[in-house]
């Protein structure tokens, strides 16, 4: 074994509620804005296959966490679905949804199987979108309540707790670029929506610190270390702002309990700092986690603008920056984004110099293949190119954990195929496949190569 990881270390897969349960519409769970997203324009992105079954992870949870012992997870991270523990976001708890969890978690327990469990994964149930979503700050107080909930029914055996899976995508697709709902492009909004989705996370932590059940709390952001073209300092400038809108508006609050004073006076130059209330900067270091997720798929390549904005046109982020496409650079040729493997070590040699080595983990990476089908041979998807990818990107956190890093496992984005936000079934991660038509799984070469990792610790 040349890559040997530390003891104890957390091997397994994330996934999330919308994206496997299925049974959208069965028992008792209310709408969340994909239903109903999905129920309007079926073809946006989704080319007509719906959240409402999905891989049915609902019915057949138990013969999915077998495989998941028999592929070597000591670890699962999924997230519960806010709109089905309690629907419409307000009052009563939905019981039906109280026994699925409960026998999700027994379940994996009774497997060796930890449950790591994230409260939201894009999913807002439909009627809080209505009242404003996150624009409202009365949203926060419902998602602590739901939180609070979520700690005293299953909070005797979950002990790694998320608040929430990369709260920056939501702002993206919802309020800049029109790829989630409800489809704003306003930056002066957006900025609202981030800081409430941060207030919402510390009101959780606060209220898991009191209600003393154990165990750790941590948020799961998706950090893409942005790149400058070149050492010019217009170049830099552009990089800089960008990993402060992308990443450390997030990481910041949630490690240092406070917001980058750059970005403050950034926003506030433009005229759209979000509305605050008293007492928010005592509750953002009130927030300040235990444990942070780093989802990691590819970098950010960023030069500085090469026009002048159109100042006619909306104030976006891109005023700062231009993407860059580096020459050389490797590609995903399946999915079309980049591969960068180093960037899961620049990630943590950032957190160990900049946010005192706080305990973390790779909570997803992973390669999505469209077609996937054309890679079968004797029934089984030759992946090689998964096993290449998830090799190289162990390879460099192995490095990083030599080198001081605080990683304490790696979890794989997905056990099997899901449903997903913008394209449905077309980009394919899992270990398992997953026939549409029967919903049968069947390993892939990656999975017996991550049993074997999982097994020996190492490769
Ligand atoms: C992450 C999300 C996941 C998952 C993954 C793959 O950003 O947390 O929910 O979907 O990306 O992305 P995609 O399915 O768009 O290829």
């Amino acid at each position: 074994i040349q890559y040997k990881f530390p003891e104890n270390f957390w091997w397994g897969s994330a996934t999330s509620a919308t994206q496997i349960e299925g049974a959208a519409n069965v028992g008792g769970k209310g709408k969340n804005i994909w239903d109903y997203w999905y129920e309007k324009e079926p073809n946006r992105f989704f080319e007509n296959v719906g959240p409402e079954t999905t891989s049915d992870f609902y019915h057949r949870y138990k013969e999915d966490i077998r495989l998941m012992k028999e592929t070597g997870h000591n670890t699962f991270r999924f997230s519960i679905s806010w709109s089905r523990l309690i629907p419409g976001g307000r009052g009563e708890i939905n019981q039906e949804a109280v026994q699925f969890y409960n026998n999700v978690i027994d379940e994996l327990i009774q497997n060796g199987i930890e449950p790591f469990v994230n409260l939201f994964h894009f999913d807002m149930p439909l009627e809080l979108q209505y009242e404003g979503g996150w624009e409202k700050r009365e949203v926060t107080d419902l998602y602590e309540n739901y939180a609070k909930e979520a700690f005293r029914l299953f909070g005797d055996r979950v002990k790694k707790w998320f608040t929430f899976n990369e709260p920056v995508v939501p702002v993206e697709g919802g309020y800049l670029y029109d790829f989630h709902y409800p489809n704003v492009v306003d930056f002066k909004r957006a900025a609202q929506v981030a800081y409430h989705t941060m207030i919402a996370h510390a009101k959780a932590v606060r209220s898991f610190r009191q209600s003393n059940t154990g165990g750790k709390i941590g948020i799961i952001l998706n950090l893409t270390p942005s790149y400058p073209r070149s050492r010019h300092p217009a170049d830099l400038k552009a990089s800089h702002i960008a990993d402060l809108f992308f990443n450390r508006s997030f990481l910041d609050p949630a490690v240092l309990g406070e917001y980058p004073r750059d970005l403050i006076e950034i926003l506030s130059e433009h005229g759209i700092l979000p509305v605050t209330q008293p007492g928010d900067s005592e509750l953002l270091q009130a927030g300040k986690i235990d444990l942070l997720g780093v989802n990691y798929y590819q970098p950010r390549r960023v030069k500085a603008k090469e026009h002048l904005p159109n100042p006619y046109g909306p104030f976006m982020p891109d005023w700062f920056f231009d993407s860059y496409e580096m020459p050389g650079r490797k590609m995903n040729p399946y999915r079309g984004w980049e591969i960068y493997e180093k960037g899961i070590y620049d990630i943590m040699m950032n957190l160990k110099k900049n946010y005192g080595n706080i305990e973390s983990f790779i909570s997803e990476n992973g390669m999505g293949v469209q077609n996937e089908e054309r890679f079968i041979r004797d029934g089984e998807v030759q992946d090689d190119y998964r096993i290449e990818f998830v090799r190289e990107h162990l390879k460099w956190l192995h490095k990083a954990i030599a080198d001081g890093c605080n990683a304490k496992g790696y979890h794989l984005w997905t056990f099997m195929d899901n449903w997903s936000w913008t394209n449905a079934y077309k980009n394919r991660y899992g270990l398992f496949r997953v026939d549409l038509g029967t919903l049968k799984r069947t390993p892939k070469k990656s999975a017996r190569w991550m049993k074997e990792v999982a097994r020996n610790n190492g490769f």
